[in-house]
């Protein structure tokens, strides 16, 4: 087992994974910027190090800093939660040339995954179904129009450095494209310092489904079911569940035995998501893969009894599983909804004092969360307050059990999203479990 862990990230991430560390009996390092000196990973963890001022880059970002504060505090593993360097494949690198265990995949998979037209195109030699989609193209041009032509409009512009749908644009018609083409190229440029871009034919009534996988050193993979992702604003996951209602038993062991053995064929090891877009005929085809431990983690652990962070910690010290496909149970329903500061009316984030805060419990109730009163949210980092996971027998039980523990949460000082999830979750579409990528737009305007 690790000598000591450091935890390259902040809030509820950082508290998720001292969790898993104290349990295994691992003492643990935070790093913090000034303003975060007051945080709970901060006042949980054995040790803290300051690496820098507020600014991401200076600090969480800070690749020196962090090195320098896994060196002197002798910790000999480095846990990069999400966000930050949780998928630079450099900071993979530069762990592995200090001695000091990147607790993720390899920097070459890092790597590979993060150029998602290298991915797409790894994973449809794996064997999995692709969207129709073209591989980098340069921007606006007689040939460009003419691969968009035979794919046939409406198409997606992707940025293939991107992921998560920053540099996204769907582009309905050829009239539409060079401007769609130039946009998407500047913020996928401004966004990851790299303007390439790809298209898709894009999937207009859709589910977005993504399968947990999780793999060891010696080619041992599971996969952990899917998770329905497929409400989102701007891209940003609202609520995701586990299982996915429009998922069949059939269709999730097909598709997972895909995954797991996509994951085996790139020798992937530790804990990954593959992201498919499934059409209103059950067809499926593989998106991305994300290399780290994800947000909405803690549905497919309620569903599985399993401890993803510890599995991952397990994995990098080069332990076997230890169990195989026959032994992961899927019992119940859970559903997650990630509490935002954010202003009703725009969406933009709401930065501020949560002057109280009062976080929901009882039977079936998980909080992720490293708010308490008084606690600042400041404009440097994401505007999560906390995820609020309700777990239930079936997804009707776990859906009354979110409702009253959202009634049950009291935050005041900032405006958050829980108005907008209790619209959600009282609408009978919803209830039905008749969801899709087109669900929110539809609920917002009414
Ligand atoms: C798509 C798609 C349809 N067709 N790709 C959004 C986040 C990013 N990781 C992938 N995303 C999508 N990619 C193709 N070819 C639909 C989505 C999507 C979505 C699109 C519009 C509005 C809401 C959405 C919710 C989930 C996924």
């Amino acid at each position: 087992m690790f000598r000591k862990i450091l935890i390259a990230n902040r809030g509820e991430i950082a508290l998720r994974i001292i969790c898993a560390c104290k349990e295994l009996g691992i003492p643990t390092v935070a790093v913090y910027s000034q303003p975060d000196q007051h945080s709970l990973h901060v006042r949980f963890a054995d040790e803290a190090v300051c690496i820098g001022p507020a600014s991401s880059s200076e600090s969480y970002l800070n690749i020196p800093a962090v090195i320098s504060a896994a060196e002197i505090t002798n910790a000999d593993a480095i846990h990069p939660g999400y966000g930050f360097l949780a998928e630079s494949a450099y900071f993979a690198e530069v762990c592995e040339a200090c001695g000091i265990t990147f607790i993720g995949p390899s920097p070459a998979v890092i790597r590979m995954m993060g150029d998602k037209d290298a991915a797409r195109k790894a994973m449809k030699e794996a064997g999995l179904p692709v969207v129709p989609g073209t591989d980098k193209i340069k921007g606006a041009s007689p040939e460009t129009a003419a691969l968009a032509r035979e794919i046939g409009f409406p198409v997606i512009v992707k940025a293939a450095a991107g992921g998560g749908g920053k540099g996204m644009r769907i582009v309905n018609s050829e009239a539409e494209l060079a401007g769609a083409l130039e946009v998407a190229q500047n913020e996928a440029q401004a966004a990851f310092g790299s303007g390439d871009i790809y298209f898709e034919k894009y999937v207009p009534v859709a589910h977005h489904i993504e399968f947990q996988i999780l793999a060891d050193h010696e080619g041992n993979v599971v996969h952990l079911g899917e998770r329905e992702c497929s409400i989102q604003r701007r891209y940003q996951k609202l609520i995701e569940e586990s299982p996915s209602p429009y998922i069949t038993q059939e269709l999730r062991n097909e598709i997972g035995n895909l995954a797991v053995k996509a994951a085996r064929s790139v020798n992937y090891a530790n804990a990954g998501t593959m992201e498919f877009i499934v059409d209103d005929q059950h067809r499926y085809y593989f998106m991305e893969m994300n290399t780290r431990i994800q947000v909405e983690h803690p549905v497919t652990e309620l569903v599985t009894g399993l401890d993803m962070v510890k599995e991952q910690i397990r994995i990098a010290t080069r332990e076997k599983l230890g169990y195989t496909q026959n032994d992961i149970q899927f019992r119940g329903h859970a559903l997650e909804c990630r509490i935002n500061a954010e202003r009703p009316d725009t969406f933009l984030p709401c930065p501020g004092t949560l002057k109280t805060f009062h976080q929901p419990a009882g039977i079936g109730i998980r909080v992720d969360t490293a708010a308490y009163n008084e606690y600042v949210i400041t404009p440097y980092y994401d505007s999560l307050i906390a995820k609020v996971i309700a777990y239930g027998k079936d997804r009707a039980e776990a859906i009354s059990r979110m409702k009253r523990a959202l009634e049950m949460t009291v935050i005041e000082g900032v405006e958050t999203t829980i108005p907008l999830h209790q619209k959600i979750l009282a609408n009978d579409d919803f209830m039905a479990g008749r969801i899709h990528t087109r669900f929110l737009d539809q609920i917002i305007q009414k």
